[in-house]
């Protein structure tokens, strides 16, 4: 239900879908619980210097068992959906053959509760956590882990898809293979451009598996779930009809092919950019690539989600130092810092939404939108009861105009998650980056909304946005 806004200019279409997203590892904890076997986060998370602080998930937000009272946070926010992961080792110990009922048993509570509250269940089937046990054989390097996350997407489909209705396949393929086998900052901890070319081959092939499983089952609606990114020069940051030099315009085309139309391209057209074969053939060869892989990668998907941070700033120019996360880029010159940053040092731009979405809608327009994350960490300051974030609402709500703009120039989108609902393990930052719409106290698991999170119940409520800049919701409102 919508209270009609006074003052309020931006209304998002009716039915807009407006939720918040976790991953199982970031804020499951209970990892040695109900047999859940180790993953390669497990793993990493032990190497010395892996992870700031030396932190780990075993515990996180103790979600495994705080998950009923995190639903009831959920439903104080008036969200619509929940976008969580399934941990694959909880369901396959080894990654292959026995399924471990127990494991099971935890997602079908946790959509059971979710339904009674009136709650959408996202379900994400990767979200980085490989089971050791076929990492031992390769992981995503190896081509069978394709066919086993097929097996495993069966698994949780005949427990769960009675009642789930969106699924997702692989998060993000592009951070597991280049910052996990290439450069080595997340799980697995490799560190070979040839690795990560052959690793995201075999995620989109895991994709296009993976889908073909939940459509032969009757899944009704299904998503790949992208990290995409604006690529711009420095120059187009402020001015995006700036005029580019065929150097530049080359790089922008280049890294873009990297980042985004690796993972576009073939889920959605049925094949590699050009620029993207080349670099592939040069640093990896192309064996791992068969013929017939195309079109299994090639299904039909109902959404695109899209995970959105900060752009990609780049130039052509001596790339000095070569930023390894893109191979085939050594004649490149990343950007560092252009606009204000967040906790994460990534530059503030919620025009690169509008204009990403808007790109999307143009070059892919047989696929609907979601943002499945956006978010920000900034350093909170907690005064009794309440966490003063301003910081972290102007960053929703920059974006969120941003994402109604889009709409208005004719992007389909359908919907916006906020990254994250919990504060949590933010991967190799450990627990000290908080993207949290609501406050997790790690010492006593006691969690506080946000005034982020009071602001966004007001959003949803409304269904869009007011005139003025955000304010801090006063008290009696917060009753
Ligand atoms: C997502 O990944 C993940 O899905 C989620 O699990 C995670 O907690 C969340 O984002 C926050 O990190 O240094 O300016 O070049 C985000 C992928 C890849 C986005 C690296 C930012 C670096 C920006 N990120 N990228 S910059």
């Amino acid at each position: 239900t919508t209270i009609a806004g006074r003052g309020q200019t931006v209304t998002f279409p009716d039915g807009f879908i407006w939720g918040s997203a976790t991953a199982a590892y970031q804020v499951e904890g209970a990892a040695a619980e109900d047999g859940r076997g180790p993953s390669i986060w497990d793993t990493f998370s032990r190497r010395p210097g892996a992870i700031a602080n030396g932190h780990n998930g075993d515990t996180a937000c103790d979600h495994y068992h705080r998950y009923a009272a995190d639903i009831g946070v959920m439903r104080e926010l008036d969200l619509d959906v929940y976008r969580f992961s399934v941990a694959w080792p909880r369901v396959q110990p080894d990654g292959a053959g026995a399924i471990n009922a127990a494991g099971l048993d935890f997602y079908e509570k946790l959509v059971d509760d979710l339904l009674e509250a009136g709650i959408a269940p996202y379900v994400t089937l990767y979200h980085w956590d490989l089971p050791q046990a076929l990492e031992e054989f390769g992981g995503w390097t190896n081509r069978d882990t394709a066919y086993r996350f097929a097996d495993y997407t069966k698994a949780v489909y005949d427990r769960l898809g009675d009642r789930v209705s969106t699924w997702m396949t692989i998060n993000e393929p592009w951070v597991a293979a280049f910052l996990g086998y290439g450069i080595g900052v997340h799980a697995p901890g490799r560190t070979s451009s040839a690795e990560a070319f052959r690793a995201a081959h075999h995620l989109m092939l895991a994709h296009g598996l993976s889908v073909r499983a939940l459509r032969g089952s009757g899944a009704d609606e299904i998503a790949l779930t992208l990290n995409l990114v604006p690529v711009v020069t420095p120059g187009q940051v402020n001015d995006p009809a700036l005029v580019l030099s065929a150097a530049d315009a080359e790089a922008v085309d280049r890294v873009d092919c990297l980042i985004n139309r690796q993972f576009l391209d073939p889920a959605l057209r049925g094949e590699y950019p050009e620029q993207v074969l080349k670099i592939v053939d040069r640093v990896a060869g192309l064996d791992h690539i068969r013929g017939g892989d195309l079109a299994i990668i090639n299904q039909p998907i109902d959404l695109l989600g899209i995970n959105y941070y900060t752009p990609c700033v780049v130039r052509s120019g001596p790339g000095e130092p070569a930023n390894p996360a893109y191979p085939g880029t050594e004649d490149i010159e990343f950007a560092g810092a252009y606009a204000p940053t967040t906790a994460t040092g990534w530059p503030i731009v919620p025009t690169g939404l509008s204009q990403l979405l808007v790109r999307l809608s143009r070059d892919y327009p047989e696929v609907g939108l979601l943002v499945t994350e956006n978010g920000a960490a900034f350093d909170d300051v907690v005064s009794g009861e309440r966490v003063h974030d301003a910081d972290r609402t102007a960053y929703l709500e920059g974006h969120l105009r941003a994402a109604h703009a889009a709409i208005e120039a004719g992007a389909d989108l359908r919907g916006y998650l906020v990254w994250s609902l919990l504060d949590n393990f933010e991967w190799a930052e450990g627990y000290n980056k908080r993207f949290g719409i609501v406050h997790v106290d790690f010492a006593t698991q006691r969690r506080l909304l946000k005034d982020s999170a009071l602001w966004f119940r007001e959003v949803i409520q409304r269904n869009g946005l007011w005139k003025e800049r955000a304010r801090r919701p006063t008290l009696e409102e917060v009753a």
